[in-house]
């Protein structure tokens, strides 16, 4: 066994590492940048060693430097976490090149699942099923048209070296191909240096679940149960369970050595997991990440494992601890806890000082923590505070946790993910199991309610707003919070989506023309010029943000006025891009 460990990451899970270093008896030695000195990290850890400043790319994602930093700690493996450097196949050679351990698989299995055309091979040749697709990469928007002929609409042009959904389109009839093809490219292009793509027909309404699978360097492969992770905004999760609920136990061991099957056609060793798609009793593998992953505590919770001092097991060369391919026992929810504004469905990130952060633990609660009180969110990292997990002998029981845990979670300073995570894990559908990944943008509306006019109250000039009984979990006021009783049309999702409907219109301001950046980002496309005569909702902007593509539409038809960005610009959120004015007839 090891004796020292670097943590080669940041946050909640560099301080979930050393506490199962801790567990173990293992020195764990922390790396931070210069912004990071202060950070919760750095506490947990035994000893720490200063990366130096600048962005990620300078220390955090900095090879060499993190590689000198465990050679001069005198630590024997490196942990990665997620993100980062977690699925680096040159980072887990250099690691082994020092003379180290990468807690981790090997450079090749990386290499392999990396790449989701290779591992769509991979999954052909141990017969696991597929979403319908192409063979390979295509080269062409004709090859959409080929396909979408073939196969129908809707079809999603994915990156082959994506994940999260970048680089991914949908695409609903011929003529949007091009367009969708275009930026799929151009996205993949930039966030991995790898602009191929391929397609699949878009399977409008499954459920996302993953397979946790774990390997040794013994011929031991297992799967530890699956999760459910349907419920994303952006391709961000919000709101993972285990077991994934309502499927059958034929489906569940199917779909489980399908995963090892994979697994074990790539030499995996070390944590990963096999995404599926389950659309009507059928299951369809998508990608595999070659990592621990943010949703890793419902597993642990409902199997009584602790997967992160496995992995260290395991990569000291031990047999596997895990008794797999076990029925899990009971069900975990977990709500990743984000200091983000919400913003009517935008979920913008919005780091600043954590004043204060009280989290409730014990009776089937736990906070994976990445932060304490007064600790500040750096706008240069993920915004990911912490996850609150509930855990319970039934589904019901988590979820009636997860609400009470919810309710007594505070954090002052920032705004967070928590009344988000109550309203989706309140929603009948979520607790009825009527949702599919389309389920959240769809039909969960987080339109703040219109306050009814006898609540407003005018005091000194402000206007203040009085909370209603109906406004149930929602100081902030979220729509479809409600329990069915206290309002009858969230018993009703259609009934709710209308009256918010309604809410929205009624609230839609007349514009004044002028076309702002919602967002910091940087204009990647500009599809307009001055004079040019524009309709409504005309995309006259393409803003990278996030790193997602984001259109940016006239407000209004008019003639668009001066433009003074360029392509590569970088903008500040609320910068003036231009202004339509209405045309003045000759
Ligand atoms: C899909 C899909 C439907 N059909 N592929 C999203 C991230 C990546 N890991 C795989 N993802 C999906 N791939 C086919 N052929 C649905 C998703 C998906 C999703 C799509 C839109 C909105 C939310 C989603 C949440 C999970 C998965």
């Amino acid at each position: 066994m090891f004796t020292k460990i670097l943590i080669a990451n940041r946050g909640e899970i560099a301080v979930r590492v050393a506490r199962s270093c801790r567990t173990l008896g293992i020195e764990s030695v922390a790396v931070y940048s210069t912004a990071d000195a202060a950070s919760m990290h750095v506490r947990a850890a035994d000893t720490a060693i200063d990366l130096g400043d600048g962005p990620a790319s300078s220390n955090y994602l900095s090879i060499p430097k993190i590689i000198a930093a465990a050679l001069e700690s005198g630590a024997e493996a490196i942990h990665p976490g997620y993100g980062f450097l977690s699925e680096n196949p040159e980072f887990a050679l250099a690691v082994a090149d020092a003379g180290l351990t990468f807690i981790g698989p090997s450079a090749h299995a990386i290499t392999t699942m990396g790449g989701k055309v290779a591992a769509r091979d991979v999954a052909i040749r141990v017969q696991v099923p597929l979403a319908p697709g192409t063979d390979g990469a295509i080269a062409s928007a004709a090859a959409v048209e080929a396909f979408g002929a073939e196969h129908g609409y809707p079809v999603l042009v994915k990156a082959s070296a994506g994940g999260g959904g970048r680089g991914m389109r949908r695409i609903d009839s011929e003529p949007q191909a091009k367009e969708a093809f275009d930026a799929a490219v151009r996205e993949a292009t930039a966030a991995f240096g790898n602009g191929e793509v391929y397609l699949e027909r878009y399977l409008t309404h499954a459920r996302h679940v993953e397979v946790q699978v774990f390997a040794d360097t013994h011929g031991n492969t297992v799967y530890v149960g699956d999760r459910d992770c349907s419920v994303q905004r952006r391709h961000q999760k919000l709101v993972e369970e285990s077991p994934a609920p309502g499927l059958s136990d034929t489906l569940r061991r199917n779909m489980g050595e399908a995963a090892v099957r994979l697994a074990r056609e790539v030499g995996y060793v070390g944590a990963g997991t096999v995404e599926f798609l389950v659309e009507d009793e059928k299951f369809y593998f998508l990608e595999m990440n070659t990592r621990i992953q943010v949703e890793h505590p419902v597993t642990e919770m409902v199997h009584g494992v602790d997967l992160i001092a496995e992995q260290i097991r395991v990569a000291a060369g031990e047999e596997l601890s895990i008794m797999g391919n076990l029925t899990p026992k009971g069900a975990a929810i977990e709500a990743r806890i984000n200091a983000e504004d919400v913003a009517e469905g935008r979920f913008l990130p919005a780091p600043g000082p954590v004043d204060l952060l009280t989290a409730p633990v014990g009776e089937g609660l736990r906070f994976d923590a990445g932060y304490e009180s007064g600790d500040t969110v750096l706008p240069l990292y993920d915004s990911l505070i912490g996850k609150l997990i509930a855990y319970g002998p039934d589904r019901e029981t988590a979820i009636k946790r997860l609400l009470g845990g919810l309710e007594r979670l505070q954090i002052e300073g920032v705004p967070t993910t928590a009344p988000a995570a109550q309203t989706i894990v309140a929603h009948p559908d979520f607790q009825e199991l009527r949702f599919s990944t389309l389920w959240l943008e769809e039909t969960v509306d987080f339109t703040e309610p219109e306050p009814v006019d006898r609540a407003n109250v005018e005091v000194g000039g402000r206007f203040y707003i009085i909370p209603t009984f109906n406004d149930y979990g929602s100081a902030g006021g979220y729509a479809n919070a409600a329990p069915a009783l206290a309002d009858p049309s969230a018993a009703d999702p259609a009934a709710a989506t209308g009256r918010t409907r309604q809410a929205r219109a009624k609230r839609e301001k007349v514009s004044d023309g002028t076309v702002k950046a919602p967002m910091q980002g940087t204009i990647i496309k500009i599809n307009t010029a001055a004079g040019q005569r524009v309709a409504k909702g005309d995309v006259l902007f393409v803003l990278e943000a996030m790193k997602m593509e984001n259109p940016i539409t006239a407000p209004a038809s008019g003639v668009v006025g001066e433009i003074t960005a360029v392509v590569g610009d970088s903008m500040a959120a609320g910068t003036l891009l231009t202004k339509i004015t209405e045309e003045v007839a000759a």
